[in-house]
Parts: C-alpha cells; sequence; structure tokens
C-alpha cells in the first residue's frame, strides 16, 4: 500500500501527544521580551544596512548622523538587546515547557527583570541617539559616553540577573519536587546559561559601577584604561557562548524531535554544557593578545583555555552528526553519507538552524585562527574578526534563533505555522545564507590584506592597498542588503504569526533520549562542585595579570569625545 504524503500544514504543526505547554501567563512573559527583541533587531538591522553601504563609498549619511554613532545603534541593539531579550524569553518558555509553569513569584521576579531591562535599554538607545554615546558596543575608554549610557547598560545587566533568577529557581523547585531524577535537559541547560552568564557579566559590573559611571559623572577625573579593557573582555568572551547556548539547547533538544529522532545521549549534552561554563570566563585574554601591558605567560594560560572551550563545540557537533545519522538509519539511509538524504530540508524549522551549523564549520575554524598567539598577529583589529562574528553569531546562532521563532512565537500566540510561511522561512534562510556568505567572506579576505576593523570609509590618502579594498567593500554592501532582506522577510513572518496566522496549537518539540545511551553521571547536576572549580579556574587565569595591571598602572586616563 502506498503511504499516504502527510500535509505539510499537519506535518510543521503536529502535537505530540502528552506533553506540557508553556502556561498562558508565562507566554506573556515570554512574547513582552520578544517584542523588545523584534524592535532591536529592526533598528539594528537597518543601522547595519546603512553601515554597510557608508563604508563602500556609495552613500554617506545625512547630517546629524554620524558613521560611529550608527556603529553603535548596529552593535548595541544586535549584539546586547536583541539576544539577551530573546535569550531571557527564550529560557523562560524553555524552564516553563519542561519543569511547569513558573510560579506567581517567579512570574514576578521575571517581569521586574524584564521592565528594568526595557527601562535601561531606552536610556542606553536616546544617549545614542541623541549623539551623547558614540562609544561602539565595547564601549572601550579613554572613549567616554554621557552617564546615562552606562546606567543603562547597567540596568539591562542587573535586569537580566533578575530575570534569570527565576528560571534558576524553578529548576531548583522541579529538583525538590523529584528527588533522585534527573532534571529536564533544557531546564538544566539554561540553569548553565544563567550561571555562566551571572558569573561572567560580574566583570562588566564592576567596570561599569566602579570606573566607567564615577568617571562619566565626573567623581573621578581618569580611569585605567586597560584594567577596564580587561574587565571587559572577562566579560566579552563568555558574552559569545551566553549567545551560543541557547542555540544549542535548540540543537541538542528540539532539533532531533523536528527530524523524528532521538537526543543522542543526555550525558554528554550536560557535559559540553558544564565544560562551557568552566571554560567560557577564563579565556578574555585572547582579546587582547596584542596587548602591550600584559605579560605573555598570562595570555599563553589563557590561549591553553581557549582551546579547551573548543572542545564543547567539537562534543557537540560529533552529537548533532550522530543525531542524523541514527535517524537517517532508522529510516533507511545506505551509505556513508545516505542519511543526509534522510533530513527533513523542506521544514523552515530544520532548515535555519541546519544552515546555521553548516556556516559554524568556517566560523569555528576562524576563531581556533583568532586564538592562536601568532596567528592572531595577522587579524587582530581586521575587518577579518568582524567576518568572524558575523558567521558565528549572526548566522550560526541568529539563524537557529530565526527558525526557533517558527515554531516557538506561534505555540506562545496560540496560531500555526502554515506551510506558506514554512516557504516563506526557507527563502528567507536562503536570503540569509546567501547575503552572510557574501558579506562575511568578503571581510575575511578583505582582513587578511589588512584592512582594519571599527573604521568608516576611507582611500587611506590614494593608498595602493586601499583601492584593493573597494571590491570586498562593494560585495559586503550587496551581502549586507540581501541581510536586510533577510530581516525584514524575517519579521513579516513573526508579525504573521503574531496576530494573523490561523489560530491552533502549534507544538514546542522537545526530543526525548534515545534508549541505547549511558546513564547521565548525577556529579554534572552538581552546581556546587563545578563552581569551586570555575572559581579555581578564574583565579588561576586572571590572578597574576589584574595584579600586574594594577601594580604598574599608569596615571589614568580622562575621557574622550571624539564624535
Ligand atoms: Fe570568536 C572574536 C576565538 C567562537 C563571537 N568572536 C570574536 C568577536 C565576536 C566573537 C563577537 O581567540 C569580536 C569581539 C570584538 O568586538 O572584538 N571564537 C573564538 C574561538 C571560538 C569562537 C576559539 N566567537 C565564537 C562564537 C561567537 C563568537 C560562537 C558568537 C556566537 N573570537 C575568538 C578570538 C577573538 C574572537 C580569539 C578575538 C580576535 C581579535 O584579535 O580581536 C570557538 O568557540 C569556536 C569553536 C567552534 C568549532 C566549530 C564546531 C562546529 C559545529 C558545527 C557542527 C555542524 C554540523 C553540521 C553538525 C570548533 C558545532 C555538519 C553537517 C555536514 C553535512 C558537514
Amino acid at each position: 500500500m502506498r503511504k499516504q504524503k502527510q500535509k505539510p500544514t499537519e506535518k510543521f504543526t503536529a502535537k505530540t501527544p502528552g506533553v506540557l505547554k508553556v502556561n498562558e501567563k508565562d507566554a506573556r512573559l515570554v512574547m513582552a521580551h520578544m517584542y523588545v527583541a523584534f524592535l532591536a533587531l529592526f533598528l539594528g538591522g537597518a543601522a547595519g544596512l546603512l553601515q554597510v553601504l557608508v563604508r563602500s563609498g556609495l552613500f554617506e549619511l545625512p547630517a546629524p548622523f554620524g558613521y560611529y554613532q550608527i556603529l553603535t545603534i548596529h552593535g548595541v541593539l544586535l549584539a546586547l538587546i536583541f539576544t539577551t531579550f530573546f535569550i531571557m524569553g527564550f529560557q523562560a518558555a524553555s524552564v516553563s515547557r519542561t519543569s511547569g509553569a513558573l510560579s506567581t513569584k517567579q512570574r514576578i521576579i521575571g517581569w521586574i527583570g524584564f521592565w528594568m531591562m526595557t527601562i535601561g535599554t531606552i536610556m542606553a538607545s536616546i544617549m545614542i541617539l541623541t549623539n551623547q554615546a558614540s562609544v561602539l558596543y565595547t564601549f572601550y575608554a579613554p572613549l567616554q559616553a554621557h552617564w546615562i549610557f552606562y546606567l543603562g547598560l547597567a540596568l539591562v545587566v542587573v535586569g537580566s540577573w533578575i530575570d534569570s533568577l527565576g528560571h534558576c529557581l524553578r529548576w531548583e523547585q522541579w529538583r525538590k519536587e523529584h528527588p533522585h531524577q534527573t532534571s529536564p535537559l533544557m531546564s538544566y541547560m539554561a540553569v548553565c546559561n544563567s550561571l555562566l552568564w551571572f558569573v561572567a557579566t560580574l566583570g562588566v559590573a564592576i567596570e561599569v559601577v566602579f570606573f566607567l559611571l564615577p568617571w562619566s559623572l565626573g567623581f573621578i577625573e581618569r580611569v585605567n584604561v586597560l584594567l577596564t579593557r580587561t574587565l571587559f573582555w572577562y566579560f566579552g568572551h563568555a558574552l559569545v557562548y551566553f549567545w551560543l547556548l541557547p542555540a544549542y539547547m535548540i540543537w541538542y533538544c528540539v532539533i532531533p524531535k523536528i527530524i523524528g529522532g532521538k537526543i543522542f545521549s543526555d550525558g554528554l549534552a550536560r557535559l559540553s554544557f558544564i565544560m562551557f561554563v568552566l571554560f567560557s570566563i577564563p579565556v578574555g585574554l585572547h582579546h587582547q593578545l596584542t596587548e602591550p601591558g600584559i605579560d605573555s605567560f598570562s595570555k599563553y594560560i589563557q590561549v591553553v583555555l581557549t582551546m579547551m572551550v573548543v572542545i564543547p563545540s567539537l562534543i557537540t557537533a560529533f552529537s548533532m552528526l550522530a543525531t542524523f545519522e541514527m535517524r537517517g538509519r532508522e529510516l533507511g539511509a545506505k551509505g556513508l553519507f545516505g542519511w543526509l538524504r534522510k533530513l527533513p530540508w523542506k521544514d523552515a524549522r530544520f532548515f535555519a538552524p541546519f544552515v546555521g551549523m553548516l556556516a559554524f564549520v568556517p566560523g569555528g575554524a576562524g576563531g581556533i585562527i583568532n586564538a592562536s598567539f601568532q596567528m592572531n598577529q595577522v587579524v587582530h583589529n581586521t575587518i577579518w574578526v568582524t567576518g568572524h562574528f558575523h558567521l558565528t553569531l549572526a548566522t550560526t546562532v541568529i539563524l537557529t534563533l530565526f527558525g526557533a521563532s517558527y515554531w516557538l512565537i506561534p505555540h506562545l500566540t496560540g496560531r500555526t505555522f502554515t506551510s506558506s510561511l514554512n516557504v516563506l522561512g526557507i527563502i528567507q534562510t536562503v536570503c540569509w545564507a546567501i547575503g552572510m556568505a557574501i558579506m562575511s567572506f568578503g571581510m575575511h579576505f578583505e582582513g587578511l590584506t589588512g584592512a582594519p576593523r571599527r573604521s568608516t570609509f576611507s582611500d587611506y590618502g590614494g593608498a595602493e592597498i586601499a583601492k584593493t579594498w573597494a571590491s570586498y567593500q562593494l560585495a559586503e554592501a550587496v551581502g549586507g542588503t540581501l541581510l536586510f532582506i533577510g530581516i525584514v522577510l524575517f519579521l513579516y513572518i513573526s508579525v504573521k504569526l503574531i496576530w494573523f496566522a490561523p489560530k491552533g496549537e502549534q507544538d514546542f518539540p522537545i526530543a526525548e533520549v534515545a534508549p541505547q545511551a549511558e546513564r547521565t553521571p548525577p556529579i554534572l547536576e552538581n552546581f556546587k562542585v563545578w563552581i569551586v572549580v570555575l572559581t579555581a579556574l578564574i583565579l588561576i587565569a586572571y590572578t597574576f595579570p589584574i595584579y600586574s595591571i594594577i601594580e604598574n598602572s599608569p596615571l589614568g586616563s580622562k575621557g574622550f569625545k571624539l564624535w
């Protein structure tokens, strides 16, 4: 008998019987985060479009806007605001779905965090829009922004601590209600990411509260530039894993379900997350390998630790390939790569994250090049680095979050991801992938010839080398334009999923663990042990460089406003 073809609409909305749903009140909290995130995505994306056009020499910004102001809007709104709001909302949904509804107290905590972050975002955005904080998303001293900008960012950080506290409390409650059981994987992962975030943001909190804020208020005249930058990077590299881990939550827990398979190993997934908690933070000096005020041995230690933080990504690559292959073979795939043909290529919920995974192969390899002490001398402060993070953050992570929105948003709003929206989702992914391939590879190759990053258009006084950059910059403008079209398409799909798609029930897919997987070692759930190890690693990596920076610190610098 011929098997009946499944209608796409059913396929994309299929419900798993007996699964938990995100509680309705929690859904409202999550959606509030999504509204801010999507607004930030639109404004930040528009700033990105202007930027590539200006940088290619095709367009001049009308007064009073300046290139570095637009660059700050782009970086702050996309890298800091869009990501933090999306991730906090996504974590709340994941915990509510896998551990059960938040209690009233936990939900109130979530709302307090959300409003603090929103007020902070408004304060920082007003300062950037009125050109009082064109200091880029890394806000390095001695560039000095208005104090309201720093206070706004501090509120975003403290708000996110409060927000994620609610997620951790819900996980803790589940553990008390289910003694001696392994906690739900997705909630556990959300707790790992919250812990990583809390410990990492301590660095930037100290930088802002004790240095930049009093300095911009005029309470202190000078700041130690190297110390503040080191505190920033203590936070800054872990920040990239705070972005990456929600994508890995989706890869490990959701993608296997979408393809009809199982999680390869719960224990391996938890091990990779614990390794991220341990090794994400004591590696910030690899952003400062060319910094003259830090000794080579401290840099060497952190380069070694950076290679450790590559391992959990390799574990993840292995786990994903194993999941795909297991499922493919179950469906009768033959040969070494026959399983590839069995994957659901026409399902945007799978296709978008998969393209993200593919981008992480060159993106991750580029990271290893950056982290290699000598090779960093070639690429540091060139536009290669910008190419690197557009592959990792703006493709691997963002495409995964886009793909997740296609089931998460309708799940929360009580609508369905129809087959026509699915087709749009595939087109959106293709548009993004082509745009990013053109833009990011242009940036990588341009960077290898020494083109600087964080710089507006210049012909560098007619220098020969600058002439060779023109074609790359044109390619970046073409790629960047496609990316903006991708953002508009994604937001169009999201608006449909929020307000206009047909009402119905959309599944929040969560996979089960493969029956042949090993038992999860209980030690992986014992955060006390991991916090002790993490503290020891941070002390080993940072005690000497921080001591040495303070001991040998020069007078410090007054603030500069170069815009
Ligand atoms: Fe990075 C700079 C090193 C990962 C983001 N990085 C940046 C900046 C950002 C950023 C934003 O060591 C710029 C900051 C600034 O403004 O100055 N990065 C690394 C290393 C990794 C890495 C070692 N970065 C990321 C991720 C990011 C991100 C992830 C965002 C989400 N990065 C650096 C360094 C610098 C840097 C230096 C400073 C450069 C400088 O001089 O300024 C690693 O974590 C990468 C490990 C990843 C892998 C890939 C594993 C592959 C997987 C895909 C599996 C595929 C499948 C599908 C299953 C080893 C998991 C396959 C299917 C088939 C059919 C084949």
